[in-house]
């Protein structure tokens, strides 16, 4: 199987409308020909920055413009953050994954974020960071402290980007996950369905990371956690039928998977209101990760225990392999 970047809206359109079963057939068996089956890959959130972000995004409680009751702080210390990256490798999470609720990081910020990168891949965990958009400066310094992936979704389509955030543009994300990509750190990019938009929005969603030059290695799909006191958590407090459908949510996962076969595909946030089943139909449509713990950035997260409960019951296994660098290296042989 090759990976293509050249799929048309139409065909990611087409795939969307297949009989679910067919969907998830097809999704399952590229998932089988490309990915450890029946492992999933713990992740472990954590806020290293909260809140008092100047970006508007309509879905976040960490926005300025949200009345959310999230307090901002400061830049945690290093030694803080490393003593949570050691608890979470304790309860046996594979990888890390610290956001920070700026625009942009500040060229003071750089240090402590160099060392919070080498302290967190000494203990041999995979890291992630999410610190807004980058300086080609900043992503080389952080390629350089060995950052394994750099996450900045594109959040939903290009049509729909700015009814959610006006304070930047789907370009300026788009030039950001150059830099990444330029810089040598693996891309982390996806975005967050359940937003109030149309099948077409997620259509165009899939269509810009599926047709980016190289797919991003990582793909996070988020169900809209909604939040009081945010524009699109209080819009859909008042219509309650806004929420993504749980089968909508699951065709999203499988043309992620389809499109993007060498892809970590992750199940992110949103799993709170995800019964069992759903999450179940997402292993099989191809997702690959999840969050555990009780804390994602700032919203609830299902635990620990009910997580290995539910893995448990599926018969999945935490993933101990190198999948991503894997991934990586089966694309690199493919191109
Ligand atoms: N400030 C950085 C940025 O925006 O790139 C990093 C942190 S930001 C919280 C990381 C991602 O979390 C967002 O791009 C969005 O996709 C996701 N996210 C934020 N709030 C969410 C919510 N309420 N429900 C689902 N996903 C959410
Ligand atoms: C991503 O796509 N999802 C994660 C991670 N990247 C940084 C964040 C989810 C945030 C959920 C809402 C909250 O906790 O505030
Ligand atoms: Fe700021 Fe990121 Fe939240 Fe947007 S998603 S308001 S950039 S923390």
């Amino acid at each position: 199987m090759t990976v293509r970047t050249d799929w048309t809206r139409e065909q990611i359109a087409a795939l969307f409308d297949l009989p679910f079963d067919e969907l998830v057939y097809q999704a399952a068996t590229v998932h089988r020909a490309h990915h450890a089956v029946g492992e999933i890959q713990l992740c472990t959130l954590l806020s290293i920055k909260t809140g008092g972000c100047p970006e508007d995004c309509g879905y976040c409680s960490q926005s300025v413009k949200a009345d959310s009751g999230v307090e901002a702080t400061k830049l945690m210390d290093v030694q803080a953050v490393l003593q949570k990256a050691a608890q979470a490798a304790d309860a046996g999470s594979r990888r890390f994954c610290m956001g920070a609720a700026w625009r942009n990081p500040k060229d003071r910020d750089m240090p402590a974020i160099v060392e919070i990168v080498k302290g967190v891949r000494d203990m041999g965990m995979e890291t992630c960071m999410t610190l807004g958009m980058l300086t080609p400066k900043q992503a080389g310094m952080l390629a350089e402290a060995g950052l394994d992936y750099y996450n900045h979704n594109i959040d939903t389509s290009p049509e729909r980007y700015n009814e959610i955030i006006t304070t930047r543009t789907m370009e300026d994300r788009l030039e950001t996950l150059d830099h990444v990509r330029k810089a040598g750190i693996n891309v982390c990019s996806g975005g967050i369905v359940g937003m109030g938009e149309t099948r077409a929005d997620r259509v165009g969603f899939v269509h810009t990371l599926a047709t980016l030059e190289q797919h991003p290695e990582s793909v996070p799909v988020n169900a809209l956690v909604p939040v009081k006191g945010t524009v699109l958590g209080d819009m859909l407090a008042d219509t309650p039928l806004a929420k993504i459908d749980d089968i909508e949510f699951v065709r999203t996962i499988a043309v992620a998977r389809i499109t993007m076969p060498m892809s970590m595909v992750r199940l992110s946030a949103g799993r709170e209101s995800m019964s069992e089943a759903t999450q179940a139909l997402c292993f099989m449509a191809g997702a690959n990760s999840i969050f555990t713990g009780d804390k994602l950035l700032t919203a609830a997260n299902a635990g620990d225990d009910k997580d290995a409960a539910m893995l448990a019951k599926l018969g999945l296994v935490p993933m101990e392999a190198e999948e991503p660098l894997r991934a990586c290296k089966a694309l690199e042989a493919a191109e």
